[in-house]
């Protein structure tokens, strides 16, 4: 049998213990769930980026030109001589815009899909030869130091592409509040967040017509076979995808077409027809809500930008949730508000309960 070079490789990769359990403990509950950060191996970081050329997939050419247009503002707000720490940085394709535009001290990207990560690194020092870079293979939601060469750099986190949506709320609170902690004092993050839009639109961007996505959703099934000496029939199972309306949610799932039996790692397991395993989660996020996000996980934003048909959010935040205007009264935050007409500002009092934002009107502020 003739094996392509990336097949080779695989095969004299040692396997992550970490991909081992979490496959092995998500076959086993109900209803099965794999974590979306096994999506990537050197074959899924492939896919992802025949994915962002798709005409369905918007997300990725309208947040390359929100960016393109707002660089330069953008350099402004968070001056010169800063780290860029770029977390799931893929292929790097939309980091040349920024780092042309702000001067780094240093490039420190971190991917969990390590071979892809290594290849873009050598693309890129060939663009930027002086810039000095530090890679971080590993995955950003665990903990991570930063190299020590950039001690005492000023620090601005990248987390483009809407990665942050591939996390359960919660973690990406979590998420976030680490990054806080990891990029330290003074630290600023550029993070693009995808909005919450029509599920005409947002369904095809992750079932389109070529069948890339359900290609990418179905090699995790070819890597379990591959690394942990899987028997997964894969043509016996289909990519599906939902929006889930209550959590504001894309759902990939894979779907088992017939009742099947195999084995991964030595274990036997069932599917009846019908039965799916949930590979993955898309968060959308409206305007507010992504604010009310960023708050939750220790930074502020400070200022916002989007496309034409407000499709895709790129937000500078900086780190710590102190903000300019409020005072804090009874816990609740009181903002001073600027109407669209003069006479119109006044105050308004934000908080959140039972899951949504409410904002009260005090009335004129004197
Ligand atoms: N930033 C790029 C790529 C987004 S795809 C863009 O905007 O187009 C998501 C990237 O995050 C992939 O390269 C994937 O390998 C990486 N990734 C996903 N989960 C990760 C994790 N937990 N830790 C580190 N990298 C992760
Ligand atoms: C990387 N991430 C933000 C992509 C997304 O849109 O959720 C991954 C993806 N999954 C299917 N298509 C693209």
């Amino acid at each position: 049998m003739l094996l392509q070079k990336n097949e080779r490789e695989s095969l004299f990769a040692e396997v992550d213990p970490a991909f081992r359990g979490d496959v092995l403990k998500g076959l086993g509950i109900k209803p099965r769930a794999i974590p979306a950060r096994w999506l990537y191996d050197r074959r899924g970081s492939e896919l992802f980026e025949a994915i962002t050329a798709l005409p369905e997939y918007y997300p990725t050419r309208t947040e390359r030109s929100i960016l393109s247009c707002a660089v330069s503002d953008i350099a402004a707000l968070i001056g010169p001589k800063r780290a860029v720490v770029e977390f799931g940085s893929g292929s790097s394709t939309k980091t040349p815009i920024l780092l042309s535009e702000v001067s780094p001290t240093a490039y420190v990207p971190i991917d969990i899909s390590a071979e892809f990560l290594r290849e873009s690194v050598t693309a890129l020092s060939a663009a930027f030869p002086n810039l000095p870079i530090f890679p971080i293979e590993g995955d950003f939601t665990g903990t991570l130091g930063l190299p020590e060469a950039i001690d005492g750099m000023a620090r601005l986190g990248f987390f483009p592409g809407s990665t942050i949506g591939n996390l359960l709320v919660s973690d990406a609170v979590d998420l976030l509040r680490v990054m806080a902690a990891t990029l330290g004092a003074d630290s600023m993050l550029l993070i693009g967040i995808d909005r919450i839009k029509d599920a005409n639109i947002l369904l095809p961007a992750y079932d389109d017509a070529q069948g890339v996505t359900a290609a990418f959703n179905l090699n995790l099934l070819h890597r379990i076979n591959r690394e942990l000496s899987g028997t997964v029939p894969v043509d016996a199972v289909s990519h599906v995808v939902r929006w889930n309306d209550v959590e504001a949610r894309i759902e990939m799932h894979l779907k088992a077409a017939r009742d099947v039996q195999f084995s991964v790692d030595g274990r036997i397991f069932s599917m009846a027809s019908g039965e799916t395993i949930h590979t993955e989660n898309s968060f959308k996020y409206a305007v507010r809500d992504a604010r009310v996000l960023l708050r939750a996980g220790g930074w502020t934003p400070i200022a916002d930008w989007t496309d034409q048909k407000e499709f895709f959010s790129l937000i500078l935040a900086k780190v710590g949730t102190a903000v300019s205007a409020p005072n804090h009264v009874n816990g609740r935050a009181i903002f001073r508000v600027m109407g669209p007409h003069k006479g119109d500002e006044g105050r308004v009092e934000l908080f959140y309960a039972y899951g949504k934002m409410y904002v009260q009107a005090l009335g004129q502020q004197d």
